[in-house]
C-alpha cells in the first residue's frame, strides 16, 4: 500500500470542515454587489469586530486584499516600505507597480521585524522633486519567509507611530494574524491597534476554502469596495463562501496552537539532522525553514527525493526548505515524517537517528 502523503507545503491546502460544508449548504445568500448578501454582511461585521476596525470587506484572496489596500492608500508614483522578503514584494507579481504605479522599497528586518528607526530613515523628503513620496508601510504578521515569526503589539505600535508622524499609512498583511494572536496569547485586535488597515486570510490555517477579509475605517472600506470591483472581485451570492469564513473565525482559531506544537516537534527533530540548520528562535508559529546547505545537498533535490517517500515540503531556493503545519498534520504524522526523511536521506542521517 502506498504510504500516506504528509503534506507540509502550505496551510493553504486545508480542506473545509464538515461544519463549514453544512454552513455553506444552509447559508442565506443575496447579491453581494448590491450589498444584499446577509451572510457576507455577517462575516464582514464579525471581522471588523475581531480586528477592532470600523468596517470590513470580503475578498477572494489575500493577494487581492493587499493590492486593494495599496491601491486605496497610495497615490501614483509613490513608494511603499515593506520587509525585503515580504509576500508583497516576492509573491504578488509586481502588483503595486503593475496596478497602481507604486514602487516598492524594502527594509531588512530581524526575523521579519523592522524598527521605527528604519522607517523614519527611509521616509523621503517630500520637498525634493526627484523623490517618490513614501505613502505606506506594510507589516507582515506573521512573517512568512522569516519562518512564521510574530510582530508584537508593541513593535507594530512603535512602527505605526513613526509612520504616522511621517504622513504614511500602515497596512498589516495578516494572512496568518490568528496564528500570531494564538502564539502571543493576545486578542487579534491588539495586534493591529493603531494601524490603518489589516487583511487576514480565512483559507490558510483557519481552513475555509476561499477568501480573505480586509478591515479598516469606514471611508477606506468604501473605497476598497470600488477597487475590488475594478479588479473583478465583486462576487454575487458569495455568502456560500462567507458561511465557511464565519466558522473559520469563530471555531478554528484555538486549534492553531496544535499546529504550533507540531511545528516545534518537527523543528526539534530536523535540527538534529547533521547538515541541517534550524533557527530555533524563529520557531514561533506554524512555519519552519530549514537551511540544508550544510548537508551538501541542493534543497530542490532533497524535496524531490522526499516526495518519493510521501513527504511534501517546498524548496524556496537552493538552501532553504519550508515546512508548514496545519489541521491535516498530527503529532504522529510529524514523527512518521521525521522517520521517512531520515530514510530518504544519505547515511549520515541514519547515523543521527541511531544516537
Ligand atoms: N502565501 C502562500 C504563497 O503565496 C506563498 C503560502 O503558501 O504561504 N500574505 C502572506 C503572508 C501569505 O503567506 C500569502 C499566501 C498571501 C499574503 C496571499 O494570500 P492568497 O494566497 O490568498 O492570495
Amino acid at each position: 500500500m502506498a504510504a500516506r502523503v504528509i503534506d507540509f507545503r502550505s496551510d493553504t491546502i486545508t480542506q473545509p470542515t464538515d461544519e463549514m460544508r453544512d454552513a455553506m449548504h444552509d447559508a442565506a445568500v443575496g447579491d453581494d454587489v448590491y450589498g444584499e448578501d446577509p451572510t457576507v454582511n455577517e462575516l464582514q461585521e464579525l471581522a471588523a469586530k475581531k480586528t477592532g476596525m470600523e468596517a470590513a470587506l470580503f475578498v477572494p484572496s489575500g493577494t487581492m486584499a493587499n493590492e486593494i489596500a495599496i491601491g486605496v492608500h497610495c497615490p501614483r508614483s509613490s513608494e511603499i516600505l515593506v520587509e525585503k522578503e515580504s509576500h508583497i514584494v516576492l509573491y504578488e507579481t509586481a502588483g503595486p507597480a503593475t496596478l497602481w504605479g507604486v514602487q516598492i522599497r524594502t527594509l531588512e528586518g530581524q526575523r521579519g521585524v523592522f524598527t521605527p528607526r528604519q522607517v523614519a530613515e527611509a521616509v523621503r523628503d517630500v520637498g525634493d522633486v526627484h523623490e517618490p513620496r513614501t505613502a505606506m508601510v506594510g507589516i507582515e504578521n506573521t512573517h512568512n519567509l522569516a519562518g512564521g515569526t510574530v510582530w508584537t503589539p508593541a513593535q507594530t505600535g512603535a512602527v505605526a507611530k513613526v509612520a504616522h508622524e511621517g504622513g504614511l499609512k500602515v497596512h498589516v498583511d495578516g494572512a496568518r494574524l490568528f496564528n500570531s494572536a494564538v502564539a502571543q496569547d493576545v486578542p487579534v485586535a491588539r495586534l493591529v491597534q493603531g494601524v490603518d488597515s489589516v487583511m487576514f486570510a480565512l483559507s490558510k490555517g483557519l481552513s475555509a476554502p476561499v477568501g480573505s477579509v480586509l478591515c479598516g475605517p469606514r471611508d477606506f472600506i468604501q473605497e476598497a469596495v470600488r477597487v475590488r470591483k475594478l479588479l473583478g472581485g465583486g462576487m454575487r451570492q458569495a455568502g456560500i463562501l462567507a458561511a465557511a469564513g464565519i466558522v473559520a473565525i469563530t471555531k478554528m482559531a484555538d486549534r492553531l496552537k496544535d499546529d504550533h506544537a507540531n511545528l516545534r516537534r518537527l523543528a526539534e527533530g530536523l535540527a538534529k539532522v547533521p547538515g541541517f540548520r534550524v533557527d530555533t528562535e524563529a520557531v514561533q508559529t506554524n512555519i519552519l525553514f530549514v537551511d540544508v546547505s550544510g548537508s551538501g545537498r541542493n534543497a530542490k533535490d532533497l524535496v524531490a527525493a522526499w516526495e518519493k517517500s510521501g513527504v511534501r515540503a517546498s524548496a524556496l531556493d537552493a538552501r532553504r526548505i519550508r515546512f508548514v503545519t496545519h489541521r491535516h498534520i498530527t503529532k504522529e504524522d510529524v514523527d512518521e515524517a521525521l522517520n521517512r526523511l531520515g530514510a530518504a536521506k544519505p547515511a549520515n542521517v541514519a547515523t543521527a537517528r541511531r544516537r
